[in-house]
């Protein structure tokens, strides 16, 4: 029998490159999706074609309940959330709701349709569960590099969160012997990024400048340093923790830090521009309390789960920009076959 899995997050980077890892490995794989018309959905079916979808969303206790009962899942990967840092000033209650209280959410949708309770904690034959804790909860780090030890200090509500999430997780491994792992993933980026995290921002703002289609590219802090890795490789990371005897959590790094002027610096070079002629620093763009800087030890995840990340910082930014280039050069050419319409209209 193939195993089963149930992504949540599947519309997001992550969900994709996991589904497609999951289906590459012979499982039958289900995404949650919300809404009633799912913008996001048409994207992900088209890409993975195998894919089977359930309706759920992580503010809804009933949703999760049906969902987990008309799986039946073998694994359940949580990598729903509200995930870039900014909102989750303005819309903190929100953020916490879906990715703290989220968690708790789907760990008693497991719990109920497995029917764990205080009495019974033997770990076969159980839903097994991955959930998507975050370097952000180091925060105002503690110590360099960060590992699964180091004290939490979170800088923004999307932190703080997130360690209800890993700690919730974590209580429910105690509590009932569920196997549970929260996989402490440090900033990971590819060409399906969203155009709100600095690194595709910055990838995207290359392409589109040098094809004249933008001039200037408006940034925040340029000192901030972060462990950047790709994604394609960290999906792989969370298959193997649900894989172990044991559940434990793992730091998933690269253990190498970078800063956002280096991105720019790389990305900029890729397309032959120099970047000093282009970026404007904008003050409304630093953060209310910032995290300066994160750098992931992640010798757990080599010793135990033999896991290695295959793409360096400078491969990652230059296949992110070629990315790039190829998009604003199609969208380039259906301008022109606009205005060509437009015109002999
Ligand atoms: P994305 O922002 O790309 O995807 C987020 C996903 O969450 C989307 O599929 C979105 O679906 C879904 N979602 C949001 N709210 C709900 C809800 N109420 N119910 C159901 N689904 C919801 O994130 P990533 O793929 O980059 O990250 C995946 C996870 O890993 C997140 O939890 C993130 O916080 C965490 N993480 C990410 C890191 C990174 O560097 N990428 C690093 C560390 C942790 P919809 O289409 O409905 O909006
Ligand atoms: P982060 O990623 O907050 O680390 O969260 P992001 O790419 O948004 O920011 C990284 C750093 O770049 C600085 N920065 C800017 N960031 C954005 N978005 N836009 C800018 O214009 C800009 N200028 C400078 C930021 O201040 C920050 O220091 C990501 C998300 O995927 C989270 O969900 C995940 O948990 C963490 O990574 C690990």
């Amino acid at each position: 029998m193939p195993k089963r899995a149930l992504i949540t997050g599947i519309t997001g980077q992550d969900g994709s490159y996991l589904a497609e890892h999951l289906l590459g490995l012979g499982y039958q794989v289900w995404g949650l999706i919300r809404g009633q018309a799912n913008p996001r959905k048409s994207r992900i079916s088209r890409m993975c074609a195998d894919l089977s979808f359930v309706d759920g969303d992580m503010m809804d206790e009933g949703s999760l309940v049906s969902a987990v009962d008309k799986v039946q899942p073998d694994e359940v990967y949580n990598l729903a959330a509200i995930s870039f840092v900014p909102l989750s000033w303005s819309q903190a209650e929100l953020v916490t709701e879906i990715n703290g209280m989220g968690v708790l959410r789907m760990l008693e949708a497991i719990r109920i349709v497995s029917g764990l309770d205080k009495s019974r904690t033997a770990t076969t034959g159980q839903i097994r569960f991955y959930q998507a804790s975050s370097s952000e909860m180091f925060g105002a780090v503690e110590e360099t590099p960060q590992h699964e030890t180091t004290l939490f200090h979170p800088r923004s509500p999307y932190g703080v969160a997130k360690v209800y999430g890993h700690f919730i997780t974590r209580n429910y491994r105690e509590s009932f012997g569920m196997y549970g792992v929260s996989g402490i993933l440090f900033n990971h980026e590819s060409p399906r990024r969203g155009t709100e995290f600095v690194t595709r921002k910055i990838t995207l703002a290359a392409a589109n400048i040098k094809l004249g289609r933008q001039d200037k590219l408006h940034l925040g802090n340029l000192d901030a340093q972060r462990d950047w890795g790709y994604a394609g490789d960290y999906v792989k990371a969370m298959h193997l923790m649900l894989q172990q005897d044991e559940p434990t959590d793992y730091v998933v790094g690269t253990g190498h830090m970078h800063s956002v002027r280096d991105a720019v610096r790389i990305a900029f070079e890729a397309v032959d521009l120099d970047w000093r002629e282009h970026v404007v620093v904008d003050p409304e763009l630093v953060r209310p309390a910032e995290v300066e800087t994160l750098c992931a030890n992640p010798a757990r995840a080599h010793a135990e789960l033999g896991w290695r990340p295959s793409v360096d910082f400078v491969e990652l930014i230059r296949m992110m920009v070629e990315a790039d280039l190829r998009q604003a050069t199609r969208e380039q050419e259906y301008d022109h076959l606009d205005l060509a319409l437009a015109t002999s209209w």
